[in-house]
């Protein structure tokens, strides 16, 4: 499988851990979003092969977002998702002026910061469809308490 000595650096992207996914960070950076488990818009229930495939597939699409420079996701070091939501986990004051890591095809701007650390999950939240970066809920979430 997928480790850090694959290559210089490895960002590993993580959207179906309950089914056909790895649970464990293996990379550089490892990113959850929406816990890595179920994504938004995706079928719930058995409907055909797009449930098989759609949590797994969403990964390519989220990448292409970045690619396309449509938005950006930052995304937090965190140890669950759920305190993630809490608001628990905004600082990222490790990573100096640079800021959280932002997902994507920029991340290697983050490198020097992330080849010294491992094992790491980093949490956002998307939308349904492209644009999937979704700044306003996680926002929304905070202040809501
Ligand atoms: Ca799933």
């Amino acid at each position: 499988r997928l480790d850090s000595t694959d290559a210089q650096f490895v960002d590993v992207l993580h959207t179906d851990i309950d089914a056909f996914g790895f649970r464990a960070p293996m990379g550089h950076i490892d990113f959850y979003p929406n816990k890595g488990t179920d994504q938004p818009g995706c079928p719930k229930w058995l409907t055909g092969s797009s449930y098989f495939k759609c949590d797994h597939q969403r990964s390519v699409f989220l990448y292409l977002d970045t690619i396309d420079q449509k938005c950006s996701s930052l995304a937090f070091p965190c140890s669950s998702y759920e305190e993630f939501l809490d608001g628990k986990c905004m600082n990222c004051d490790q990573f100096g002026e640079a800021g959280c890591p932002v997902f994507g095809y920029d991340i290697i701007k983050w490198k020097e910061h992330l080849m010294n650390q491992s094992n790491t999950k980093y949490y956002f939240s998307t939308n349904e469809e492209s644009p999937f970066c979704s700044m306003y809920s996680l926002f929304s979430r905070i202040t809501r308490g």
